[in-house]
């Protein structure tokens, strides 16, 4: 496989695992749960003699709120195990665990990264209960949750155990006021604006929304287009060498709609998008370059944006020039 069907099969896979999950999470869990990197993952099963006795009594308290940055340090050596399976995964979590409660205060996505030199492994619940299981990853996880208590635990593969440090940060789950605030506003026509631009250093301001079948890891760079009742934006995304995207929002917050969603190819490879307003009324809408995973460099985060409009209705003083011309004869 050469690396461009690697990353179509790689995103493909995640496309694939986000819908099934979203089946699964609209049902059992709750909010979306995507275990970065697991999909080459070779496990044996679920231990003969399942231990299930997970006491949450002594769990670590940590306050998560939007923004959030933090790392926690522990180590497993020397800890029981008091549960060795969880109804997510068949995987054998012989080793000991420590237990972190999460308390989260509205709804957030959650971004954990674990990492050890011992084959640990990271376990959300949604309760102290280890079939309340939201997902479990070897390392990595991004977590869509709503206000609440949650169980993150760290346990080993195979009765492993190590010293270990987890980062989780947070973002909201929803496109935050920023990305309007950051916009920057185009004179849409019918005459393509192009815009030469970068991701470098871009803030991350979204990863995934309903609209969309991935998780868009890069900065985003953002752009708002005011379109009239039945215009139509064409946005081209060309001259990248990331794997892009392109996001449309109908607002920033929690009310804000993602109204349309391009990720076709992949790396290097252009994406298109059109989107016609037939919502009876002027609309601005927020476009988001993004990328899937985020750029190293300023060579790296590159592109190229063309923007074209057909059908803006021009301001009535601009339409009715005629009109205007004659008063002053
Ligand atoms: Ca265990
Ligand atoms: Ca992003
Ligand atoms: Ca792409």
């Amino acid at each position: 496989m050469n690396s461009n069907q690697f990353n179509r099969f790689n995103k493909v896979y995640t496309a694939l695992l986000i819908a099934i999950l979203s089946i699964i999470a609209s049902g059992v869990c709750a909010g979306n749960f995507f275990a970065v990197g697991d999909e080459d993952l070779m496990r044996s099963g679920n231990p003969e003699n399942i231990t299930r006795n997970l006491d949450c009594s002594s769990a670590v308290a940590v306050e998560l709120s939007i923004w959030a940055e933090i790392a926690l340090e522990g180590s497993t050596e020397g800890i029981p195990d008091s549960c060795n399976s969880y109804s997510c995964e068949e995987w054998n979590e012989s080793g000991g665990e420590i237990i972190y409660e999460l308390q989260v205060d509205q709804g957030i996505i959650l971004h954990a990264t674990l990492f050890s030199e011992s084959d640990l492994d990271l376990i959300l619940l949604s309760d102290c209960d280890p079939d309340l299981c939201i997902g479990m990853a070897s390392s990595e996880f991004s977590a869509e949750i709503d206000s609440g208590t949650y169980y993150l635990i760290v346990d080993g593969y195979l009765g492993e155990s190590g010293a270990f440090t987890i980062t989780l940060e947070t973002m909201p789950a929803w496109l935050s006021q920023e990305a309007c605030d950051l916009a920057t506003p185009i004179e849409c026509s019918s005459i393509e604006t192009i815009i030469d631009s970068n991701l470098f250093e871009q803030p991350n301001l979204i990863e995934t929304a309903e609209c969309s079948g991935f998780l868009e890891r890069g900065g985003e760079q953002w752009f708002s287009v005011v379109l009239t009742d039945t215009a139509t934006v064409d946005i081209s995304l060309t001259q990248l060498f990331f794997d892009g995207a392109i996001w449309m929002f109908n607002d920033c917050g929690p009310d804000a709609e993602c109204i349309a969603f391009a990720d076709n190819g992949t790396i290097k490879e252009p994406e298109e998008l059109t989107w016609r307003n037939d919502t009876g009324s002027t609309t601005t809408v927020y476009i988001g370059i993004d990328s899937f995973a985020p750029v190293e460099d300023s060579w790296g985060g590159g592109f190229s944006l063309g923007i074209t409009c057909e059908g803006i209705e021009l301001p009535a003083f601009q339409s009715s020039w005629g009109a205007m011309k004659s008063r002053f004869r």
